[in-house]
């Protein structure tokens, strides 16, 4: 597959050619643990389904081609794929993340990686020389988010790379994002993870994890510990991840469009206190998103008058399901304090209890606006 293509034309065709013994144009959900030999390691090139399938060699190739890399990796759960990556470290070994991240991510390092030695410095990475004095001679990773969970803040990832020194890995997580709206590698990180369970899957009917990384050395790094640590995504996940990129660009633009829609409605509302979207002028690094993003996304945050309103609105909707996740065709509301983020309640930074939010989906902007407005009464 020509790598020249567009975005949207990758998202269709990379990794997937018609199965050359039927035609069938869809890749086959190859539902099967172990492949027959015909002497001892005489193969078709796969063994045994926890170290390769076709159907996940397929979404493996999708993957690096959206993401502008040369290999990609499958997970059974996006936190199945930043665990594969702190693998790579050692005891002793620290790691500058950002201080606003998705909880279960707070709760993996803190909880559990920190337990084998790795040490965390959580600092705020929109402040450049925030960051840059983080570093120690044991930094070996520094993790950012862009747009993060839940505030929507955004990591200069082309300024974060260059001040990262040679032996740091630079990982994004570009989950909220996805690569319709920017591909991390071509601003210099190294390693860049999705949640596929959210905008690449986009259906809310599977859960799953993905890695993309140009360099040959740690990407075998990665594959060995891929297979040899074993979360890998069944068969028919991977189908469902790979059919639902095919139309990651039409629906990350019409995601875009509601999203702004839905946070200007919110910003002229009384009974918001605070809107935050990187779409709107007032956010704080509006210059920075419309420079290295090609649209704002579908995630809005609002913080209300008070934790009793934040709770009120969110049981109070319709067409927004109350629900954990995001990044689907259908709209979800969330209260990140008792919900996605409780993991986060003991941490240095724990999210304010008023805050509400929204993954705006592909429904009519009108009537998602007229469900906040009826919840907001
Ligand atoms: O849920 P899982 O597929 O394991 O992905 C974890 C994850 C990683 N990174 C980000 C930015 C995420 O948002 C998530 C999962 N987030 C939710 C479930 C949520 O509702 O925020």
């Amino acid at each position: 597959m020509s790598e020249n293509y567009h975005l949207d034309t990758l998202a269709i065709h990379a990794g997937q050619e018609p199965d050359p013994a039927t035609g069938a144009i869809m890749t086959p959900i190859y539902q099967t643990s172990t492949f027959v030999q015909s002497a001892p390691g005489e193969h078709k090139g796969y063994e045994y389904s926890r170290s390769g399938n076709p159907t996940r060699t397929a979404l493996e190739e999708l993957i690096a081609a959206i993401e502008k890399g040369r290999y990609g990796l499958a997970f059974a759960s996006g936190l199945a794929a930043i665990d594969c990556v702190l693998r790579l470290l050692n005891p002793g070994d620290h790691i500058i993340v950002g201080n606003d991240v998705y909880g279960g991510t707070y709760r993996l390092f803190e909880r559990v990686y920190a337990r084998y030695g790795l040490k965390f410095s959580w600092v705020n990475q929109t402040d450049l020389e925030a960051v840059k004095n983080a570093f120690t001679p044991q930094t070996r990773l520094l993790w950012l988010e862009t747009p993060t969970n839940p505030l929507l803040a955004l990591a200069d990832m082309r300024a974060l790379a260059d001040a990262a020194p040679g032996d740091v890995l630079v990982g994004v997580d570009n989950t909220f994002a996805s690569p319709a709206l920017q591909q991390p590698l071509t601003f210099g990180a190294d390693i860049v993870m999705h949640s596929s369970t959210k905008y690449l899957g986009g259906h809310s009917d599977a859960v799953g994890g993905v890695l993309a990384l140009n360099d040959e050395k740690l990407y075998n790094e990665l594959k060995f510990l891929q297979n040899a640590v074993g979360s890998v995504p069944g068969p028919m996940d991977c189908f469902l991840v790979m059919r639902g990129i095919k139309t990651l660009t039409v629906r990350m633009e019409r995601h875009s469009y509601n999203g702004l829609q839905i946070a200007r409605f919110l910003e002229d509302h009384h009974a918001v206190k605070q809107v935050i979207y990187p779409g709107l002028e007032s956010h704080p690094q509006h210059e920075l998103a419309k420079k290295q993003m090609n649209g704002f996304g579908g995630m809005v945050s609002i913080i209300l008058e008070s934790p009793e309103a934040a709770k009120r609105m969110v049981s109070r909707t319709k067409l927004f399901a109350l629900a954990e996740s995001l990044g689907g065709v259908e709209s979800l509301i969330e209260h990140p304090y008792s919900m996605t983020h409780a993991s986060t309640a003991n941490s240095p930074f724990p999210v304010d209890t008023a805050l509400v939010r929204l993954s705006v989906g592909i429904e009519h902007v009108d009537d998602l606006i007229a469900d906040l407005r009826q919840a907001l009464e």
